[in-house]
Parts: C-alpha cells; structure tokens; sequence
C-alpha cells in the first residue's frame, strides 16, 4: 500500500489540481459538479442504463468469471472477448453518452476541470470517449492499467523491438532499463466524475500514485500498491493518462456510478468515432467548441475530407469521387 499521507487531497485550487497531477497523476477537485448537475446526469443514466439493459444492448464486465485484457478459456488460451452478462460481467458500461443526454454534453465544459486538462494536454485535444461505469456489487478488480498503452515507447536509436503498428494491450514496444531512461509524454488525460459517492468498498477507482512517470506498463503484482480514490458525488478526478489504475472491486450492497472522459492530443485515434457515430440531432445543436471536440474540426490539414484548409467537416461530406472532363 503507498504512503497516503503523500496522497493527494481533494481541492477546490485549480493550481493546486494542476501541481497534484503533475507531481501524483491524479488530482480530485472537489465540487466539480453542482448537486443539482449530479442529479440531471444520474438520473439521465439510470434511465439509459435501464432501458439498455431491457434491450439486451448493456455491455457488462468485470464480474469473477470475466476481466478486461485475460479472457481465457480455463485452459490458458485466449478466447474471443465477450462482455455480457452470461460471460460473467456485473458492472454496466454505457458508451457514447455525447448522444444520450445534452446534460452530459454540458459536464464536458466544466471550466474548473478543463483548466487542469488544458494544462496537461495544451491548446488542441480530442474527445476519445465518454461513457459510464456503473461498478455494481460483486464486480471484482480491474486489471491495472494505463489509457495510453497504444503511445510507443521512446528507442534508442534501433528499430523499435515492436513496430507500431504489432503493439496491443498485452504487448508494448517496452525494452531495456527498468526505470528507463525516457519516457513518453501523457497524450490523453482521463476525467472520472464521480456521481455517487466512491469508497474502496463500492468500488472507487483502484490508482498507484506517481506511477505515470514509472515509465513502464503496470504488472500483476503492482496491484499491491494501489490505493481506493474516495470523495462525496460531484468530485471530479483528473488523471495522466500513463497513470495505472483500474475499477476497484465493489464490495458493498450499492451501485457505484460514474462517467468517464477521456481527452486524447489531436494526433491519435480516439476511441469512440463520433464522426460516425454522432447523432445528427444532437450535432444540430452542438456549438463550435463541441464539434472541435469531437472531431470535426480539422487539426493541421488532418481529419478532412478533401480541403487541407477546411476549417470543420461534417457527416454529409463526400469525397468528389472518380470525375472525367
Ligand atoms: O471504473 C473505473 O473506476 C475505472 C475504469 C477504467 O479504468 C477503464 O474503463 O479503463
């Protein structure tokens, strides 16, 4: 277990967020949300949550017979993933929430927390995903990880030992000294708000304090290191994204709901295509600021169609096409 008089406190400083996720990788500002914000986007979730379920569309993991990243079939081999309840999943995910509710479109302009992602990620950055998850009673530990696992490792001046295009979840392109010498930048900042209250009985957000500046993708036994993020509904906790950390196992009787933001730099792939998959009624009322977000505003030429100087895209553009005179 860390030291946890080291630990970040919770904060209403924005300085004191961003000198927090500097030095910890984390920080926790507290009152992120107001109470009645809390209330629009919980009960918005339920109702999503419910509904998805009725369906047969929730998408639900970590329950004892089924983890992220070490599917396997009782033999050691790897088997097809499979995310739902008979495969042994408890928690609920809800995906894409920019098309389930203009309250959580609002929670992504949160001043407070976009200063300490600005401060992290820099003038230009990405929506990657947003989606909940709902931690449920019996949903066990997540496997540590990092949200930037895809981010190759700085070489020395031989080919990389993994070209990028082979490095997966289980595979980085990692050799050599342990700390290393060099290590990646963050290049995506995670925001978990939390919307309930998160202990380390309901399942809040399992962290190994500083470990984003370890260098190295986590290992079974650093589980050992890792600490419960804790504070009352409306807490925002903002971390690199090179930070381990995974959902804790819910051991209480409640549900444990919280959303999570990922921001990623301009660069990369987000994880959700919300040029594909955003919805045209809620792109018809979606400000500049929301469409740059998603993606539709072009970064340096990247992310166009046909014109490197089209400042924004949208869904009904087409490539010209094969043309004859
Ligand atoms: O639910 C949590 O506490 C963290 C979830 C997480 O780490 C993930 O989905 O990658």
């Amino acid at each position: 277990m860390h030291n946890t008089a080291k630990v970040p406190k919770s904060t209403s400083s924005v300085e004191q967020a961003k000198s927090d996720i500097d030095d910890f990788g984390y920080c926790l500002i507290e009152d992120a949300l107001e109470p009645t914000v809390v209330d629009a986007a919980l009960s918005r979730l339920k109702e999503q949550a419910a509904a998805e379920l009725e369906l047969g569309a929730a998408f639900e993991d970590g329950g004892p017979r089924q983890q992220w990243g070490a599917f396997t079939d009782g033999k050691g081999r790897p088997r097809q993933q499979a995310y739902t309840a008979e495969a042994g999943g408890v928690n609920q995910r809800v995906w894409m929430l920019v098309n389930k509710g203009q309250i959580f479109c609002q929670i992504l302009f949160t001043e407070r927390v976009r200063d300490v992602v600005d401060h992290v990620l820099g003038d230009d950055y990405l929506l990657s995903s947003y989606s909940a998850n709902i931690a449920k009673p019996g949903g066990v530990a997540m496997n540590l990880h990092t949200d930037q696992w895809w981010m190759p490792h700085p070489v020395n001046r031989a080919p990389s030992p993994v070209p990028v295009g082979s490095i997966s979840r289980q595979r980085s392109n990692l050799e050599g000294d342990d700390p290393p010498q060099m290590i990646a930048p963050c290049v995506c900042v995670n925001v978990m708000w939390m919307l309930n209250e998160f202990s380390a009985e309901n399942g809040g957000t399992l962290l190994v304090p500083g470990s984003h500046v370890r260098g190295r993708p986590p290992r079974p036994t650093d589980q050992e290191e890792a600490l419960a993020a804790e504070g009352p509904a409306g807490t925002a906790m903002v971390f690199d994204g090179r930070l381990w950390h995974g959902t804790g196992a819910n051991v209480s009787s409640q549900n444990r709901y919280g959303l999570l933001t990922t921001f990623c730099g301009p660069q990369f792939r987000p994880q959700e295509n919300f040029t594909i998959g955003a919805r045209s009624e809620m792109l018809a009322d979606a400000s500049p600021e929301l469409l740059k977000l998603l993606g539709f505003k072009t970064w340096s030429g990247y992310g166009r169609v046909e014109s490197p100087v089209a400042e924004f895209v949208s869904q009904d553009e087409r490539s010209l096409g094969e043309l004859r005179s």
